[in-house]
Protein backbone atom coordinates (compact mmCIF):
# COMPACT_ATOMS: atom_id res chain seq x y z
CA UNK A 1 0.00 0.00 0.00
CA UNK A 2 1.45 3.42 -0.92
CA UNK A 3 1.26 6.14 1.45
CA UNK A 4 -1.81 7.53 2.43
CA UNK A 5 -0.82 11.12 3.81
CA UNK A 6 2.66 13.21 4.26
CA UNK A 7 2.08 15.46 7.49
CA UNK A 8 4.61 17.95 8.91
CA UNK A 9 4.04 16.05 12.16
CA UNK A 10 2.49 12.86 13.11
CA UNK A 11 1.55 11.91 16.57
CA UNK A 12 1.13 8.81 18.17
CA UNK A 13 -1.58 8.46 21.17
CA UNK A 14 -3.92 11.10 21.85
CA UNK A 15 -3.65 11.36 25.19
CA UNK A 16 -2.77 14.31 27.40
CA UNK A 17 0.30 14.63 25.52
CA UNK A 18 -0.86 13.92 22.42
CA UNK A 19 -3.48 16.23 22.26
CA UNK A 20 -1.39 19.04 23.74
CA UNK A 21 1.24 18.49 21.16
CA UNK A 22 -1.18 18.35 18.42
CA UNK A 23 -2.28 21.92 19.59
CA UNK A 24 0.13 23.50 19.67
CA UNK A 25 1.30 22.04 16.15
CA UNK A 26 -1.80 23.08 14.82
CA UNK A 27 -1.15 26.33 16.35
CA UNK A 28 2.13 26.75 14.05
CA UNK A 29 0.50 25.76 11.29
CA UNK A 30 2.29 22.33 10.70
CA UNK A 31 -0.10 19.93 8.88
CA UNK A 32 -0.58 17.24 11.73
CA UNK A 33 -2.33 13.85 12.50
CA UNK A 34 -3.17 12.00 15.50
CA UNK A 35 -3.00 8.15 15.21
CA UNK A 36 -4.46 6.43 18.31
CA UNK A 37 -5.16 3.21 18.78
CA UNK A 38 -8.28 3.55 20.94
CA UNK A 39 -11.74 4.58 19.69
CA UNK A 40 -12.14 7.25 21.87
CA UNK A 41 -9.41 10.25 22.95
CA UNK A 42 -7.96 9.82 26.78
CA UNK A 43 -5.16 7.77 26.78
CA UNK A 44 -4.57 6.35 30.26
CA UNK A 45 -7.89 7.72 31.23
CA UNK A 46 -9.69 5.88 28.81
CA UNK A 47 -8.20 2.45 29.24
CA UNK A 48 -8.12 2.56 32.94
CA UNK A 49 -11.74 2.39 33.81
CA UNK A 50 -11.67 -0.17 36.96
CA UNK A 51 -13.70 0.62 39.89
CA UNK A 52 -12.30 3.33 42.22
CA UNK A 53 -9.70 4.98 39.19
CA UNK A 54 -8.95 8.53 40.17
CA UNK A 55 -5.74 10.66 39.87
CA UNK A 56 -3.73 10.87 42.69
CA UNK A 57 -1.98 14.11 41.88
CA UNK A 58 -4.94 16.50 42.91
CA UNK A 59 -6.91 17.66 39.64
CA UNK A 60 -6.34 21.10 39.71
CA UNK A 61 -2.70 20.74 38.83
CA UNK A 62 -3.22 17.20 36.68
CA UNK A 63 -4.57 19.27 34.00
CA UNK A 64 -3.46 22.03 31.50
CA UNK A 65 -2.51 25.18 32.20
CA UNK A 66 -1.89 26.22 29.05
CA UNK A 67 -5.43 28.04 28.49
CA UNK A 68 -6.64 30.17 31.71
CA UNK A 69 -10.16 29.85 30.23
CA UNK A 70 -10.23 26.41 30.23
CA UNK A 71 -9.37 26.66 33.69
CA UNK A 72 -11.93 28.80 34.63
CA UNK A 73 -15.08 27.28 32.47
CA UNK A 74 -13.93 23.53 34.26
CA UNK A 75 -15.03 22.50 37.55
CA UNK A 76 -13.48 19.62 39.29
CA UNK A 77 -16.03 18.01 41.41
CA UNK A 78 -13.39 16.84 43.91
CA UNK A 79 -10.11 17.14 44.96
CA UNK A 80 -8.40 14.13 43.35
CA UNK A 81 -10.87 13.72 40.06
CA UNK A 82 -12.78 10.30 39.32
CA UNK A 83 -11.61 8.75 35.86
CA UNK A 84 -14.73 9.28 33.88
CA UNK A 85 -14.37 12.84 34.84
CA UNK A 86 -11.13 13.31 33.60
CA UNK A 87 -12.00 11.36 30.64
CA UNK A 88 -15.07 14.23 29.99
CA UNK A 89 -12.03 16.86 30.55
CA UNK A 90 -9.54 15.58 27.62
CA UNK A 91 -13.17 15.11 25.43
CA UNK A 92 -13.85 18.44 26.44
CA UNK A 93 -10.45 19.71 25.80
CA UNK A 94 -10.86 17.92 21.90
CA UNK A 95 -14.12 20.11 21.78
CA UNK A 96 -13.00 22.86 22.84
CA UNK A 97 -10.33 23.28 20.79
CA UNK A 98 -11.41 21.79 17.71
CA UNK A 99 -8.65 19.19 17.75
CA UNK A 100 -10.92 15.92 16.70
CA UNK A 101 -10.83 16.60 12.88
CA UNK A 102 -7.07 15.48 13.03
CA UNK A 103 -7.08 12.70 15.08
CA UNK A 104 -7.74 9.28 13.58
CA UNK A 105 -8.96 6.41 16.04
CA UNK A 106 -8.93 2.53 16.03
CA UNK A 107 -5.66 3.06 14.51
CA UNK A 108 -2.58 1.26 16.30
CA UNK A 109 0.73 1.83 15.03
CA UNK A 110 2.68 -0.66 14.90
CA UNK A 111 6.26 0.31 12.99
CA UNK A 112 7.80 3.60 12.52
CA UNK A 113 11.05 3.55 10.33
CA UNK A 114 12.96 6.51 9.62
CA UNK A 115 13.90 6.52 6.08
CA UNK A 116 17.43 7.91 5.01
CA UNK A 117 16.75 8.89 1.52
CA UNK A 118 13.49 10.33 1.75
CA UNK A 119 14.78 12.02 4.95
CA UNK A 120 11.45 11.16 6.65
CA UNK A 121 9.72 8.85 8.76
CA UNK A 122 7.21 6.33 7.25
CA UNK A 123 4.56 4.92 10.48
CA UNK A 124 2.58 1.73 9.30
CA UNK A 125 -0.46 0.81 11.25
CA UNK A 126 -2.17 -2.44 12.07
CA UNK A 127 -4.49 -2.30 9.44
CA UNK A 128 -1.69 -1.59 6.72
CA UNK A 129 -2.01 2.01 6.48
CA UNK A 130 1.04 4.13 6.12
CA UNK A 131 1.67 7.90 6.59
CA UNK A 132 5.06 10.00 5.90
CA UNK A 133 6.10 13.17 8.26
CA UNK A 134 9.05 15.35 8.64
CA UNK A 135 8.55 14.91 12.58
CA UNK A 136 7.46 12.00 14.16
CA UNK A 137 6.41 12.92 18.44
CA UNK A 138 6.11 9.75 20.64
CA UNK A 139 2.97 10.60 23.10
CA UNK A 140 2.48 6.65 24.17
CA UNK A 141 2.73 7.48 27.73
CA UNK A 142 5.24 6.17 30.18
CA UNK A 143 2.26 3.40 31.85
CA UNK A 144 0.00 2.35 28.77
CA UNK A 145 1.28 -1.16 27.78
CA UNK A 146 -0.32 -3.76 30.54
CA UNK A 147 1.85 -6.37 31.72
CA UNK A 148 -0.39 -9.28 32.72
CA UNK A 149 2.13 -12.24 33.97
CA UNK A 150 1.59 -15.66 32.20
CA UNK A 151 -0.61 -18.23 34.48
CA UNK A 152 -1.45 -21.65 33.54
CA UNK A 153 -4.66 -23.20 33.50
CA UNK A 154 -5.84 -19.47 32.94
CA UNK A 155 -7.81 -20.70 29.20
CA UNK A 156 -9.80 -22.93 31.38
CA UNK A 157 -11.31 -20.71 34.21
CA UNK A 158 -14.37 -20.52 33.76
CA UNK A 159 -15.32 -17.43 35.11
CA UNK A 160 -14.35 -13.39 34.21
CA UNK A 161 -10.90 -12.52 33.80
CA UNK A 162 -9.88 -8.63 33.19
CA UNK A 163 -6.91 -6.27 33.83
CA UNK A 164 -7.07 -2.98 35.32
CA UNK A 165 -5.58 -1.34 32.31
CA UNK A 166 -8.36 -3.14 29.61
CA UNK A 167 -11.10 -2.76 31.32
CA UNK A 168 -14.80 -2.82 30.00
CA UNK A 169 -16.19 0.54 28.88
CA UNK A 170 -19.93 -0.81 30.08
CA UNK A 171 -18.39 -1.20 33.87
CA UNK A 172 -18.93 -4.72 35.45
CA UNK A 173 -20.97 -5.26 38.50
CA UNK A 174 -19.65 -7.61 40.84
CA UNK A 175 -22.51 -7.50 43.54
CA UNK A 176 -22.95 -11.14 44.86
CA UNK A 177 -19.82 -12.32 42.95
CA UNK A 178 -16.60 -14.24 44.63
CA UNK A 179 -13.44 -12.11 43.46
CA UNK A 180 -9.75 -12.16 43.23
CA UNK A 181 -7.76 -9.15 42.83
CA UNK A 182 -3.70 -9.95 41.79
CA UNK A 183 -1.68 -6.75 42.47
CA UNK A 184 -1.71 -4.11 45.37
CA UNK A 185 0.22 -1.49 43.29
CA UNK A 186 -2.20 2.34 42.69
CA UNK A 187 -4.59 0.32 40.46
CA UNK A 188 -5.07 -2.55 42.71
CA UNK A 189 -5.31 0.04 46.33
CA UNK A 190 -7.79 1.83 44.67
CA UNK A 191 -9.65 -0.91 43.47
CA UNK A 192 -10.17 -3.45 46.65
CA UNK A 193 -12.45 -0.65 48.81
CA UNK A 194 -15.19 -0.35 45.78
CA UNK A 195 -15.40 -4.01 44.56
CA UNK A 196 -15.66 -4.93 48.40
CA UNK A 197 -18.57 -3.09 48.45
CA UNK A 198 -20.15 -4.89 45.88
CA UNK A 199 -18.73 -8.55 46.02
CA UNK A 200 -19.95 -11.36 47.59
CA UNK A 201 -15.94 -12.25 49.04
CA UNK A 202 -12.81 -10.55 47.91
CA UNK A 203 -9.30 -12.26 47.99
CA UNK A 204 -6.66 -9.87 47.19
CA UNK A 205 -3.49 -11.40 46.59
CA UNK A 206 -0.35 -9.79 47.01
CA UNK A 207 3.37 -10.15 45.99
CA UNK A 208 4.92 -7.21 47.83
CA UNK A 209 3.51 -5.07 50.34
CA UNK A 210 3.90 -1.48 49.30
CA UNK A 211 3.22 2.27 51.06
CA UNK A 212 0.04 3.55 50.69
CA UNK A 213 -1.29 6.82 52.24
CA UNK A 214 -4.78 8.24 52.53
CA UNK A 215 -5.88 10.70 50.01
CA UNK A 216 -8.48 12.52 52.38
CA UNK A 217 -10.38 13.19 49.37
CA UNK A 218 -13.26 15.66 49.51
CA UNK A 219 -15.63 17.19 47.53
CA UNK A 220 -15.23 20.34 46.31
CA UNK A 221 -17.94 23.14 47.98
CA UNK A 222 -18.66 25.93 45.43
CA UNK A 223 -16.90 28.52 47.07
CA UNK A 224 -13.53 26.46 48.29
CA UNK A 225 -13.71 25.83 43.98
CA UNK A 226 -14.04 29.46 43.35
CA UNK A 227 -11.30 30.96 46.30
CA UNK A 228 -9.08 28.22 44.48
CA UNK A 229 -9.66 29.31 40.85
CA UNK A 230 -8.99 32.86 41.67
CA UNK A 231 -5.91 31.87 42.79
CA UNK A 232 -4.76 29.71 39.81
CA UNK A 233 -1.87 31.62 38.58
CA UNK A 234 -0.16 31.37 41.83
CA UNK A 235 -0.71 27.40 42.17
CA UNK A 236 0.68 27.13 38.77
CA UNK A 237 4.16 29.00 39.35
CA UNK A 238 4.33 27.32 42.62
CA UNK A 239 3.86 23.94 40.84
CA UNK A 240 6.37 24.50 38.69
CA UNK A 241 8.77 25.28 41.10
CA UNK A 242 8.22 22.16 43.43
CA UNK A 243 10.46 19.00 42.66
CA UNK A 244 7.23 16.85 41.57
CA UNK A 245 5.55 19.93 39.22
CA UNK A 246 2.77 20.67 42.19
CA UNK A 247 2.95 22.45 45.20
CA UNK A 248 3.44 19.84 48.48
CA UNK A 249 4.97 22.17 50.96
CA UNK A 250 8.15 20.70 50.87
CA UNK A 251 10.06 20.48 54.24
CA UNK A 252 13.59 21.76 53.42
CA UNK A 253 15.15 20.89 56.33
CA UNK A 254 16.48 17.56 56.89
CA UNK A 255 15.36 15.24 59.82
CA UNK A 256 19.04 15.93 61.33
CA UNK A 257 17.81 19.87 61.85
CA UNK A 258 14.68 19.41 63.42
CA UNK A 259 13.44 17.96 67.05
CA UNK A 260 12.02 14.83 67.97
CA UNK A 261 8.96 16.70 68.86
CA UNK A 262 9.26 18.49 65.62
CA UNK A 263 9.86 15.85 63.57
CA UNK A 264 6.49 14.15 64.62
CA UNK A 265 4.72 17.05 64.20
CA UNK A 266 5.66 17.35 60.61
CA UNK A 267 4.75 13.47 60.42
CA UNK A 268 1.47 13.69 61.81
CA UNK A 269 0.92 17.45 59.58
CA UNK A 270 1.27 15.50 56.24
CA UNK A 271 -0.37 12.34 56.85
CA UNK A 272 -3.56 14.37 57.80
CA UNK A 273 -2.99 18.56 58.55
CA UNK A 274 -1.80 19.19 55.14
CA UNK A 275 -4.06 16.83 53.23
CA UNK A 276 -2.31 13.38 53.31
CA UNK A 277 -1.42 12.36 49.59
CA UNK A 278 2.08 13.11 48.22
CA UNK A 279 2.78 15.47 50.51
CA UNK A 280 3.90 12.46 52.60
CA UNK A 281 7.52 12.16 50.50
CA UNK A 282 7.78 15.64 51.08
CA UNK A 283 8.19 15.14 54.98
CA UNK A 284 12.09 15.56 55.30
CA UNK A 285 14.18 17.08 52.61
CA UNK A 286 16.39 13.88 52.86
CA UNK A 287 13.94 11.25 53.23
CA UNK A 288 15.05 9.67 49.84
CA UNK A 289 19.02 9.93 50.39
CA UNK A 290 19.51 9.46 53.85
CA UNK A 291 18.57 5.79 54.72
CA UNK A 292 18.00 6.66 58.59
CA UNK A 293 15.44 9.50 57.78
CA UNK A 294 13.64 7.45 55.40
CA UNK A 295 13.28 4.34 57.85
CA UNK A 296 11.42 7.14 60.68
CA UNK A 297 9.09 7.72 57.74
CA UNK A 298 8.76 4.49 57.07
CA UNK A 299 8.35 3.24 60.67
CA UNK A 300 5.75 5.97 61.44
CA UNK A 301 3.79 4.99 58.01
CA UNK A 302 4.03 1.21 59.48
CA UNK A 303 2.39 2.24 62.46
CA UNK A 304 -0.74 3.97 60.85
CA UNK A 305 -1.47 0.98 59.06
CA UNK A 306 -1.19 -1.27 61.57
CA UNK A 307 -3.40 0.78 63.58
CA UNK A 308 -5.88 0.60 60.78
CA UNK A 309 -6.31 -3.10 61.19
CA UNK A 310 -7.73 -4.92 63.34
CA UNK A 311 -6.87 -8.67 62.66
CA UNK A 312 -2.88 -8.97 63.44
CA UNK A 313 -2.46 -11.28 60.40
CA UNK A 314 -3.85 -9.16 58.00
CA UNK A 315 -1.84 -6.08 59.55
CA UNK A 316 1.52 -7.90 59.44
CA UNK A 317 0.83 -9.06 55.76
CA UNK A 318 -0.04 -5.52 54.74
CA UNK A 319 2.99 -3.46 56.49
CA UNK A 320 5.84 -3.25 53.76
CA UNK A 321 8.79 -4.98 54.69
CA UNK A 322 11.58 -3.09 56.35
CA UNK A 323 14.15 -3.48 53.11
CA UNK A 324 11.56 -1.40 51.20
CA UNK A 325 12.23 2.11 51.09
CA UNK A 326 9.39 4.82 51.68
CA UNK A 327 8.56 6.00 48.34
CA UNK A 328 11.15 3.65 46.59
CA UNK A 329 8.16 1.90 44.55
CA UNK A 330 5.77 4.34 43.67
CA UNK A 331 3.55 5.62 46.46
CA UNK A 332 -0.11 5.06 46.59
CA UNK A 333 -2.93 7.31 47.15
CA UNK A 334 -6.44 5.51 48.69
CA UNK A 335 -9.36 6.22 50.19
CA UNK A 336 -10.26 2.84 52.71
CA UNK A 337 -7.72 0.63 51.16
CA UNK A 338 -6.29 -0.30 54.38
CA UNK A 339 -9.85 -0.07 56.64
CA UNK A 340 -11.19 -2.46 53.88
CA UNK A 341 -9.44 -5.58 55.65
CA UNK A 342 -11.68 -5.17 58.13
CA UNK A 343 -14.71 -6.39 56.44
CA UNK A 344 -15.84 -9.84 56.81
CA UNK A 345 -16.05 -10.61 52.86
CA UNK A 346 -12.17 -9.27 52.26
CA UNK A 347 -8.84 -11.36 52.72
CA UNK A 348 -5.18 -11.14 51.47
CA UNK A 349 -3.06 -13.93 50.38
CA UNK A 350 0.50 -13.67 50.54
CA UNK A 351 1.86 -15.01 46.93
CA UNK A 352 5.57 -14.72 48.00
CA UNK A 353 4.61 -17.37 51.04
CA UNK A 354 2.19 -19.13 49.11
CA UNK A 355 2.76 -18.59 45.01
CA UNK A 356 -0.37 -19.00 42.81
CA UNK A 357 0.38 -22.02 40.97
CA UNK A 358 -1.98 -21.85 38.03
CA UNK A 359 -5.81 -20.99 37.39
CA UNK A 360 -8.33 -24.07 37.57
CA UNK A 361 -11.81 -24.39 35.55
CA UNK A 362 -13.17 -22.84 39.24
CA UNK A 363 -10.74 -20.26 40.53
CA UNK A 364 -7.07 -20.15 41.22
CA UNK A 365 -4.50 -22.79 43.13
CA UNK A 366 -1.56 -21.88 45.30
CA UNK A 367 1.37 -23.85 46.66
CA UNK A 368 -1.35 -24.13 49.68
CA UNK A 369 -5.07 -24.36 48.74
CA UNK A 370 -7.70 -23.50 46.09
CA UNK A 371 -9.86 -20.67 46.10
CA UNK A 372 -13.16 -20.72 44.26
CA UNK A 373 -14.09 -16.88 42.11
CA UNK A 374 -16.42 -15.77 39.60
CA UNK A 375 -13.82 -13.25 38.41
CA UNK A 376 -10.30 -12.88 38.47
CA UNK A 377 -8.71 -8.96 38.00
CA UNK A 378 -5.50 -8.72 37.10
CA UNK A 379 -3.91 -5.62 38.50
CA UNK A 380 -0.54 -5.86 37.66
CA UNK A 381 0.37 -2.80 36.04
CA UNK A 382 2.71 -2.29 32.88
CA UNK A 383 5.57 -2.78 31.04
CA UNK A 384 6.74 1.13 32.43
CA UNK A 385 8.34 3.56 30.42
CA UNK A 386 9.70 1.60 27.05
CA UNK A 387 6.75 -1.08 26.99
CA UNK A 388 4.91 0.99 24.58
CA UNK A 389 7.89 2.45 22.72
CA UNK A 390 9.35 -1.16 21.93
CA UNK A 391 5.53 -2.19 21.42
CA UNK A 392 6.52 -0.12 18.06
CA UNK A 393 8.94 -1.36 15.36
CA UNK A 394 11.09 1.92 15.35
CA UNK A 395 13.84 2.08 13.29
CA UNK A 396 16.08 4.86 12.30
CA UNK A 397 18.95 6.31 10.42
CA UNK A 398 20.11 3.20 8.70
CA UNK A 399 17.39 0.59 9.56
CA UNK A 400 18.63 0.30 13.61
CA UNK A 401 15.58 -1.23 15.60
CA UNK A 402 15.31 0.66 18.57
CA UNK A 403 14.42 -2.77 20.57
CA UNK A 404 18.15 -3.04 19.09
CA UNK A 405 19.52 -0.01 20.52
CA UNK A 406 17.21 -0.25 24.23
CA UNK A 407 18.30 -3.81 24.49
CA UNK A 408 20.45 -3.18 27.76
CA UNK A 409 18.10 -0.41 28.78
CA UNK A 410 16.82 3.26 27.38
CA UNK A 411 18.79 5.90 25.98
CA UNK A 412 17.85 9.07 25.64
CA UNK A 413 19.28 12.60 25.57
CA UNK A 414 17.35 14.84 27.98
CA UNK A 415 14.40 11.93 27.81
CA UNK A 416 13.65 13.67 24.44
CA UNK A 417 15.68 12.85 21.67
CA UNK A 418 17.37 9.47 20.88
CA UNK A 419 21.00 9.82 18.56
CA UNK A 420 20.21 7.94 15.45
CA UNK A 421 16.47 8.95 15.50
CA UNK A 422 16.23 11.98 13.97
CA UNK A 423 13.12 14.19 14.21
CA UNK A 424 11.89 12.12 16.44
CA UNK A 425 10.67 13.21 20.07
CA UNK A 426 9.57 11.01 23.28
CA UNK A 427 6.86 13.21 25.60
CA UNK A 428 7.37 12.33 29.46
CA UNK A 429 9.89 9.50 28.09
CA UNK A 430 12.86 7.55 29.62
CA UNK A 431 15.36 10.02 31.14
CA UNK A 432 12.52 12.55 32.10
CA UNK A 433 11.27 13.15 35.39
CA UNK A 434 7.46 12.70 33.88
CA UNK A 435 7.28 9.88 36.30
CA UNK A 436 8.06 10.82 39.45
CA UNK A 437 6.25 14.09 38.81
CA UNK A 438 2.78 15.73 38.02
CA UNK A 439 2.89 14.41 34.29
CA UNK A 440 0.33 16.73 32.81
CA UNK A 441 2.97 19.58 33.62
CA UNK A 442 5.98 17.48 32.46
CA UNK A 443 3.95 16.79 29.29
CA UNK A 444 3.46 20.40 28.73
CA UNK A 445 7.03 21.63 29.61
CA UNK A 446 8.06 19.19 26.72
CA UNK A 447 5.74 20.19 24.14
CA UNK A 448 6.77 23.49 24.60
CA UNK A 449 10.34 22.78 24.18
CA UNK A 450 10.28 20.58 21.17
CA UNK A 451 7.51 23.63 19.38
CA UNK A 452 10.58 25.92 20.16
CA UNK A 453 13.12 23.74 18.68
CA UNK A 454 10.63 23.47 15.75
CA UNK A 455 10.04 26.50 15.21
CA UNK A 456 13.51 27.56 15.30
CA UNK A 457 14.57 25.00 12.82
CA UNK A 458 12.30 26.82 10.47
CA UNK A 459 13.33 29.63 11.34
CA UNK A 460 16.65 28.93 10.36
CA UNK A 461 16.06 26.57 7.56
CA UNK A 462 16.98 23.49 9.14
CA UNK A 463 15.68 20.13 8.35
CA UNK A 464 16.78 17.36 10.53
CA UNK A 465 17.61 17.47 14.30
CA UNK A 466 19.07 14.48 16.40
CA UNK A 467 20.76 14.12 19.61
CA UNK A 468 24.73 13.50 19.70
CA UNK A 469 25.83 10.44 20.77
CA UNK A 470 28.16 11.95 23.66
CA UNK A 471 25.08 14.16 24.66
CA UNK A 472 23.11 11.29 25.01
CA UNK A 473 25.75 8.85 26.89
CA UNK A 474 26.30 11.75 29.48
CA UNK A 475 22.76 12.05 29.98
CA UNK A 476 22.05 8.04 30.52
CA UNK A 477 25.43 8.69 33.05
CA UNK A 478 23.81 11.55 35.04
CA UNK A 479 20.61 9.85 35.06
CA UNK A 480 22.48 6.69 36.52
CA UNK A 481 24.67 9.06 39.30
CA UNK A 482 21.21 11.49 40.36
CA UNK A 483 19.29 8.13 41.29
CA UNK A 484 22.21 5.88 43.05
CA UNK A 485 22.42 9.08 45.17
CA UNK A 486 18.85 8.36 46.05
CA UNK A 487 17.16 4.54 47.71
CA UNK A 488 15.03 4.50 44.95
CA UNK A 489 16.99 1.98 43.40
CA UNK A 490 16.75 -0.04 46.17
CA UNK A 491 13.41 -0.91 45.92
CA UNK A 492 12.37 -3.73 43.29
CA UNK A 493 9.91 -1.48 41.22
CA UNK A 494 8.58 -0.52 38.09
CA UNK A 495 10.85 2.40 38.00
CA UNK A 496 14.12 -0.02 37.53
CA UNK A 497 11.76 -2.48 35.58
CA UNK A 498 11.72 -5.39 38.46
CA UNK A 499 8.17 -6.34 37.71
CA UNK A 500 8.82 -7.23 33.93
CA UNK A 501 10.70 -10.66 34.01
CA UNK A 502 14.15 -9.94 31.58
CA UNK A 503 13.75 -6.59 31.56
CA UNK A 504 17.38 -5.01 32.03
CA UNK A 505 17.58 -3.00 35.81
CA UNK A 506 18.03 0.37 35.05
CA UNK A 507 16.61 3.26 36.55
CA UNK A 508 14.16 5.03 33.91
CA UNK A 509 13.69 8.36 35.24
CA UNK A 510 15.62 12.05 36.04
CA UNK A 511 15.26 12.03 40.17
CA UNK A 512 16.56 15.34 40.42
CA UNK A 513 13.33 16.71 39.89
CA UNK A 514 11.53 19.10 37.57
CA UNK A 515 12.63 22.80 37.96
CA UNK A 516 16.23 21.07 37.67
CA UNK A 517 15.08 19.58 34.52
CA UNK A 518 13.62 22.48 33.37
CA UNK A 519 16.54 24.97 33.78
CA UNK A 520 18.88 21.99 32.09
CA UNK A 521 16.53 21.90 29.26
CA UNK A 522 16.36 25.60 29.06
CA UNK A 523 19.73 25.82 28.99
CA UNK A 524 20.76 23.70 26.58
CA UNK A 525 17.99 25.98 24.25
CA UNK A 526 20.06 29.06 25.43
CA UNK A 527 23.48 27.07 24.51
CA UNK A 528 22.19 26.51 20.86
CA UNK A 529 20.81 23.30 21.28
CA UNK A 530 23.54 21.87 22.78
CA UNK A 531 24.40 17.96 22.47
CA UNK A 532 22.01 18.11 19.38
CA UNK A 533 23.09 18.04 15.86
CA UNK A 534 21.22 19.80 13.02
CA UNK A 535 21.14 19.73 9.40
CA UNK A 536 20.03 21.31 6.60
CA UNK A 537 19.03 18.56 4.56
CA UNK A 538 17.29 15.89 6.13
CA UNK A 539 18.32 13.17 3.71
CA UNK A 540 22.15 13.19 4.16
CA UNK A 541 22.13 14.75 7.67
CA UNK A 542 25.25 16.85 6.75
CA UNK A 543 25.91 18.98 9.86
CA UNK A 544 25.25 22.30 9.69
CA UNK A 545 25.67 22.98 13.53
CA UNK A 546 26.69 20.96 16.47
CA UNK A 547 26.82 21.51 19.89
CA UNK A 548 29.42 19.24 21.43
CA UNK A 549 28.90 19.96 25.17
CA UNK A 550 26.40 17.67 27.37
CA UNK A 551 23.90 19.27 29.62
CA UNK A 552 24.40 18.42 33.23
CA UNK A 553 23.51 20.04 36.63
CA UNK A 554 26.52 22.10 36.87
CA UNK A 555 24.30 25.03 37.68
CA UNK A 556 22.92 23.64 41.02
CA UNK A 557 19.30 24.50 41.11
CA UNK A 558 18.46 22.50 43.75
CA UNK A 559 15.82 24.69 45.66
CA UNK A 560 15.87 25.37 49.16
CA UNK A 561 12.14 27.14 48.96
CA UNK A 562 9.24 24.79 49.98
CA UNK A 563 7.91 22.87 46.74
O1 LIG B 1 0.77 -1.45 38.72
P1 LIG B 1 2.02 -1.70 39.70
P2 LIG B 1 -0.47 -0.49 38.94
N1 LIG B 1 2.17 -12.25 40.65
O2 LIG B 1 3.12 -2.18 38.84
C1 LIG B 1 1.82 -7.24 41.34
C2 LIG B 1 0.09 4.60 37.89
N2 LIG B 1 -1.26 4.59 38.43
O3 LIG B 1 -1.35 -0.63 37.74
O4 LIG B 1 5.13 -5.22 43.77
C3 LIG B 1 1.67 -11.54 41.67
O5 LIG B 1 2.27 -0.55 40.57
C4 LIG B 1 2.97 -6.36 41.78
O6 LIG B 1 3.72 -7.00 42.78
P3 LIG B 1 5.25 -6.54 43.04
C5 LIG B 1 1.07 4.77 39.03
O7 LIG B 1 2.19 5.46 38.57
C6 LIG B 1 -1.72 5.76 38.87
O8 LIG B 1 -1.08 -0.67 40.23
O9 LIG B 1 5.88 -6.40 41.69
N3 LIG B 1 1.64 -10.23 41.71
C7 LIG B 1 2.20 -5.14 42.25
O10 LIG B 1 1.67 -5.33 43.52
C8 LIG B 1 1.38 3.35 39.37
O11 LIG B 1 2.57 3.18 40.08
C9 LIG B 1 -2.95 5.83 39.41
O12 LIG B 1 5.82 -7.61 43.85
C10 LIG B 1 2.14 -9.56 40.66
C11 LIG B 1 1.06 -5.08 41.24
O13 LIG B 1 0.92 -6.37 40.70
C12 LIG B 1 1.40 2.74 38.00
O14 LIG B 1 0.35 3.37 37.29
C13 LIG B 1 -3.73 4.71 39.53
C14 LIG B 1 2.67 -10.23 39.54
C15 LIG B 1 1.34 -4.13 40.11
O15 LIG B 1 1.50 -2.85 40.62
C16 LIG B 1 1.19 1.26 37.98
O16 LIG B 1 0.17 0.93 38.91
C17 LIG B 1 -3.25 3.52 39.06
C18 LIG B 1 2.68 -11.63 39.58
N4 LIG B 1 3.21 -12.34 38.58
C19 LIG B 1 -2.00 3.46 38.51
N5 LIG B 1 3.08 -9.31 38.66
C20 LIG B 1 -3.40 7.14 39.86
O17 LIG B 1 -3.98 7.25 40.89
C21 LIG B 1 2.81 -8.11 39.21
N6 LIG B 1 2.26 -8.27 40.42
C22 LIG B 1 -3.11 8.33 39.05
Amino acid sequence: MGIQGKYDMLIVGAGFAGLYQLYRAREMGLRTRVLEAGDGVGGTWFWNRYPGARCDVESLDYSYSFSPELEQEWSWSERYAPQEEILRYINHVADRFSLRPDIQLNTRVTAASFEDEEGQWEVTTEAGERFAATYLVMATGALSLPQRPKLDGLGSFAGAVYHSAQWPKEGVDFTGKRVAVIGTGSSGVQMTPVIAEQAAQLTVFQRTANFSVPAHNVAFTPEALRAAKARYPERRILGREAITGQFLNANTKTAAEMTDEEKLAELEYRWKGAGGGFRMLRTFADQMSNEQTNRMVAEFVRAKIRAKIKDPRKAELLCPRDNLPFGAKRLSVDSHYYETFNRDNVDIVDVQATPIVAATPHGLRTTEREYDFDAVIFATGFDAMTGALLAIDIRGSGGVPLRERWKDGPVAYLGLGIAGYPNMFVIAGPGSPSVLSNVVHSIETHVDWIMRLIRRMYADGLKRVEATREAEAGWVQLCADEADKTLYTRANSWYVGANIPGKPRVFMAFVSGVPTYRRIIERVEANDYEGFKFASDAQSGELVRSSTACANTRSGNHHARRQ
